[in-house]
């Protein structure tokens, strides 16, 4: 049995300088301590059925309810992490997570599995998963637009890239960051005014429109996959819920000033996955639309991963009612979503048990938390969206380059069934 002897809380600053939690947790067990500290990201463009982030008032609320509660946690003994969710779900008592907020219960679990890790003397991967050897892909935009970016940047929120063909995570963290930089260089030339520019994630911001955009990220991606040997493929996040207007059930490319009906914007999506042979594709219809989702599945899931994020929304109920009707063959998988690891756990065995591709992401706003590549490799996730540049981002790709390391001659890449 484990019990908690410290617990803090306090404010710290997100990526876009927002205020979020962050938590340090000792635990003691036989005598032994170990320490865990984690933080919660937050995002910008956010599924309608995610948990409720932070109580009214905000991170401040939730650290002044946290009092309370830790007051409460301490009293307690925990025999595993899932009996230490569990009691954080009943201490909050809500189903969305509304009175203490699904970040501030998401780095409390992240902190208690990294303070038992620590306690055994582990890295975070080995004490989830002592058989885990599999690295995964890192899947990181290199141009951005929509709710990330300023008002003249693609509609479309997210332009990705993945390393198919790399041999191991270095090579892989490396190739994406060699298609970052010609991006820019494409950029430049394509539009001498470019400022060099970027979003909430360090992927670049132009003033251009998504096809044309779409059409610069493959180009690239093409003549890195030449220069390096290492196949790169593009993908995209539509983020479609960002576009789409329930009122008048029509989809909104602003910078392109255009309209879709949903069958017209779903026609548009299939073309540019041909067009541009993407492997991945995320959230291309918007999040009510279950039909929608399986619909473009049918008709290009053999060619491409589609993969919902704020369709799920990380939740198993969610996962079960898409999955049953092939909504999608991949399912994104953010912690903070759900609001604890247990619960993140079983939205990435649900996903398997469909036989579709869990992704790990991060989240728009981020830290220096690194939780997220531990569970990538310990939990069997081929993919892992992250970014490419920026302190919050390379923390998570270079704790990959870590973990390859310790891994030594047993590290392998995972299975991708991308060709
Ligand atoms: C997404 C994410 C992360 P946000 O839509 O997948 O890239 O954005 O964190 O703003 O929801
Ligand atoms: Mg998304």
């Amino acid at each position: 049995m484990v019990r908690i002897t410290d617990l803090r809380a306090r404010e710290i600053l997100d990526s876009r300088g927002n205020a979020t939690i962050e938590i340090d947790l000792v635990v003691e067990h036989d005598g032994k301590k170990g320490h865990g500290r984690a933080a919660a990201p937050s995002g910008a463009s956010r599924g309608k059925h995610e948990v409720v982030d932070f109580p009214s008032g905000g991170v401040k609320a939730a650290i002044q309810r946290l009092e309370k509660i830790g007051a409460e946690l301490k009293r307690r003994e925990f025999s595993d992490q899932s009996a230490f969710d569990l009691a954080l779900r009943e201490i909050d008592g809500t189903e969305n997570l509304s009175r203490i907020g699904g970040n501030t219960t998401v780095a409390l679990s992240m902190a208690f599995a990294k303070a038992v890790a620590s306690l055994a003397n582990k890295p975070l991967f080995q004490s989830l998963n002592p058989e885990a050897k599999g690295l995964p892909f890192p899947l990181g935009n290199v141009l951005g637009g929509g709710k990330h970016a300023g008002m003249r940047a693609p509609d479309i929120q997210e332009f990705l890239v993945i390393p198919v063909g790399a041999k191991n995570a270095v090579e892989a963290v490396f190739t994406n960051s060699k298609v970052h930089k010609r991006v820019r260089k494409t950029l430049e030339k394509l539009d001498p005014t470019f400022t060099g520019g970027k979003g909430d994630e360090g992927a670049w911001a132009p003033n251009l429109d998504s096809q044309k955009a779409l059409e610069v990220v493959a180009q690239v991606c093409e003549e890195i996959s030449n220069e390096t040997g290492v196949e790169v493929r593009a993908g995209l996040d539509v983020a479609a819920s960002s576009l789409y207007d329930q009122e008048k059930n029509l989809y909104h490319y602003k910078r392109e000033g255009k309209t879709r009906s949903p069958g017209e914007h779903l026609d548009f999506i299939v073309e540019l996955i041909r067009t541009y042979k993407l492997a991945y594709v995320e959230d291309p219809i918007q999040e009510e639309d279950f039909e929608g989702f399986a619909e473009i599945t049918a008709k290009v899931g053999k060619e491409c991963l589609i993969c919902g994020d704020d369709l799920f929304v990380t939740n198993v109920e969610r996962i079960e009612r898409g999955l049953k009707m092939k909504a999608a063959n991949s399912v994104l998988i953010k912690p903070n979503q759900i609001g604890t690891l247990t619960d993140t756990l079983k939205a990435i065995v649900a996903a398997k048990n469909h036989d579709c591709v869990p992704v790990v992401s991060h989240r728009s706003g981020e830290t220096t938390d690194e939780t997220i590549a531990h569970i990538a490799v310990a939990w069997g996730c081929p993919l892992i969206k992250t970014g490419v540049v920026g302190g919050e981002r390379i923390a998570k790709l270079n704790e990959l380059i870590r973990i390859e390391e310790m891994l030594g001659a047993e590290a392998t890449m995972q299975h991708l069934p991308l060709k």
